[in-house]
């Protein structure tokens, strides 16, 4: 553990001095808003102050670094007596946590209980930006890189506060789809500048690196892990960012997945690039988070592809290694069944990773608060899979989110798409927190705490399931348009591509029924890699939930669903209420007009109607497109459709510019 003070020392002389000093000047004088200092605190400490002093917290706060018992490093405590509250942490970013709480508590209108303790679930909470070099950023909706090819200051500053305000300690800095170019000199000045700005708030740097960064960078004859020379090529590199960044968090990496180099290029397994990686970063603390998004053809059903893959391997990782896993088995559908991964590697860290940019979830256009379903996968591995207990035994505790921040002057496409960013951070504080909650939280930092506005908490609890009620009901997945993932195509099937790129091959739709037949009893058994609880739930078609109805079964357009109504009703039904839903939210969000500042309304406003069109057009495209397997008419509770299959078929939307002409379709008959 680096001291916080100099960030490269165990808690030297030196630095126990100044801390010292540090806490007397704070806990003899400091009342966070109108106290002089008379030395400077830590960087930390004066973000602390500073955040305090601007929040206009009422009364006498005292900050002091203590040691206590029950505390975790970043954990704090507040105790408040009618004279004073009293923030105490082991760390400043403890201490900078404990003001964040504070804050928020002040923003709800609510005071500190007169003692309260937090202590963070997770000891690294961590964004993961998919950003390349040329200033991209892979399934970006909010504008450019805020890292490359070059920063604004006062933005990456805002960032790093909102971060830390949730206790966000980690980032990622670059793409998992990595160029090797990240780890060169220049490249990694500008990491170290980062490292710099970002230290004061807590926040260490991490990096996504290219397996094959020794042949491509310095012409390497191979980037095979067993060989020597490629060995110490990585210890070098390790000692070079480790000069620059001595705080540095470690390497994340996608190997083996989607075209990207690995170790098995080599006839080597996941283990041994790990681990090849781990030992050149060892001596300095830093960890790897080795992906488990891979889906080689190791079996016909992709989902059961990386629990093959990963799961032999448990036990031969080097312990500062983390096997980093999507939550569902597949890729951030609107709702996934856990991955079966999670509590199947008993003798190996395992970190979660939750997409917080909407790449399957209508981009920046559609609102859709994700808390809803982070809380339902976070229950069901705590349930199923013992998370919670896997966690406390663990070695490395850490979850990770793919950002949905840019350039763009809100950070995230759309004021309320910052509710994911703010969820993500809370939950990894605490995964308990109900959805509901953060919800209430957010809304009253950002808008306020007018009793009115419980109306856009609803609003904001109810989304998720609206968006999976018109994309993609019932367990159904993937069912996107190809390459931008915007819009349906359930048609999708180009012949000679791989099957698993296509629609068809995730819904099976035929005269007789849809869905994938994932039972051990006629499909592809993938209920079998599942712990029995949940895998005997869902294996049976009785009692596996509708949710997940067309995820584990090939189920008859007859089938009675748990509602009562015949799998193609209900079907319908569902498509049907999810653009009531959609509309509902633009109703509510009218109504709000007089609680919401007018810039934010009317841009939200914008989003909604587009999600009530695409909603439309979901609905459309799904039903016409599955009535021609069904053969069933649409039920009278269903609107008819606006436009037909052969017109929805024509739409095309480019990769990068689904506002494209062919679009507009969707506008013209309305
Ligand atoms: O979901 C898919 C995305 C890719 C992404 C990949 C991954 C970074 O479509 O854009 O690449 O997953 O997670 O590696």
């Amino acid at each position: 553990m680096t001291c916080n003070n100099c960030n490269n020392c165990n808690n030297c002389n030196k630095c126990n001095i100044l801390l010292l000093a540090v806490i007397l000047l704070l806990s003899t004088a400091a009342a966070a808003a109108n106290v002089q200092l008379q030395s400077k605190p830590s960087p930390t400490t004066q973000l602390a102050l500073d955040w305090l002093e601007q929040g206009k917290l009422s009364g006498t706060v005292i900050l002091q670094r203590k040691t206590l018992k029950g505390l975790k490093p970043d954990g704090f405590r507040i105790e408040r007596t009618p004279q004073q509250t009293a923030i105490l942490s082991p760390t400043d970013a403890g201490l900078l946590y404990g003001a964040a709480h504070l804050l928020r508590l002040q923003a709800q209108g609510l005071t500190a209980d007169t003692l309260l303790t937090e202590n963070p679930e997770h000891d690294l909470r961590l964004l993961n930006h998919w950003d390349n070099l040329d200033g991209t950023v892979e399934r970006g909706y909010a504008g450019k890189s805020i890292f490359w090819p070059t920063y604004d200051k006062p933005h990456l500053l805002e960032y790093a506060r909102r971060n830390a305000a949730v206790g966000i300690n980690g980032v990622v800095l670059n793409n998992v789809n990595a160029s090797p170019r990240m780890l060169t000199t220049e490249i990694l000045n500008q990491a170290k500048t980062y490292a710099d700005l970002l230290r004061p708030y807590g926040i260490r740097v991490y990096l996504a690196v290219n397996f094959s960064s020794p042949a491509v960078l310095d012409g390497l004859k191979t980037s095979d892990p067993l060989d020597k020379q490629v060995q110490q090529w990585w210890q070098k590199k390790a000692r070079q960012i480790y000069q620059l960044i001595p705080d540095f968090g470690g390497f994340l990496v996608k190997a083996n997945s989607e075209g990207q180099p690995g170790p098995m290029d080599f006839g080597r397994t996941h283990a041994d690039g790990a681990n090849m990686l781990a030992r050149a970063l060892r001596p300095y603390g830093g960890i790897v988070m080795w992906r488990a998004f891979v889906y080689s053809p190791s079996d016909p059903d992709r989902a059961k592809q990386a629990y093959i893959e990963f799961q032999p391997l448990d036990g031969q990782f080097l312990d500062n290694v983390i096997i980093q896993i999507k939550n569902g088995p597949i890729d951030f559908q609107p709702r996934e069944p856990f991955s079966p991964l999670f509590g199947a590697m008993p003798k190996t860290p395992q970190m979660a990773e939750l997409q917080i940019t909407q790449e399957y979830l209508g981009h920046a256009n559609h609102i859709c608060f994700l808390a809803p379903m982070w809380e339902e996968f976070l229950a069901d591995i705590k349930h199923y899979a013992h998370y919670t207990q896997q966690l406390a035994a663990s070695r490395l505790r850490a979850i990770a989110g793919v950002a949905n921040v840019g350039t763009d002057p809100n950070f995230c496409g759309n004021l309320m798409a910052q509710s994911n960013w703010y969820a993500f951070g809370r939950l990894a504080w605490n995964s308990s927190l109900s959805s509901e909650k953060i919800a209430r939280e957010w809304v009253a930092q950002t808008f306020g705490t007018s009793p009115r506005l419980s109306a856009l908490v609803t609003l904001m609890c109810q989304s998720r399931e609206a968006v999976v009620n018109y994309m993609m009901p019932l367990g159904l997945h993937h069912i996107f348009a190809e390459g931008h993932h915007y819009g349906p195509q359930p048609w999708q099937n180009n012949p000679g591509q791989r099957a698993d790129w296509q629609c068809v091959y995730y819904h099976r739709a035929d005269t007789q029924g849809v869905g994938f037949d994932r039972t051990q009893a006629t499909g592809s058994a993938a209920t079998a890699q599942y712990p029995a609880a949940f895998g005997n739930l869902v294996e049976n078609i009785n009692t596996c939930p509708d949710k997940y109805l067309l995820w584990f079964h090939h189920a008859s357009w007859t089938h009675r669903c748990q509602t009562g109504r015949p799998l193609w009703d209900e079907l319908c039904y569902r498509y049907q209420t999810g653009l009531q839903q959609a509309r509902h939210m633009l109703q509510t969000w009218n109504a709000l007009q007089p609680s919401l500042p007018a810039a934010d309304f009317l841009d939200i406003q914008q989003r909604l109607q587009t999600q009530v069109r695409d909603a439309e057009w979901w609905k459309d495209a799904c039903l016409l497109y599955f009535q021609t397997f069904s053969r069933q008419p649409l039920p009278d509770f269903v609107e008819p459709p606006i436009h037909t299959l052969d017109e929805l078929k024509a739409i095309r939307l480019g990769i990068s510019n689904y506002e494209n002409p062919s679009r507009q379709l969707l506008n013209s008959k309305r």
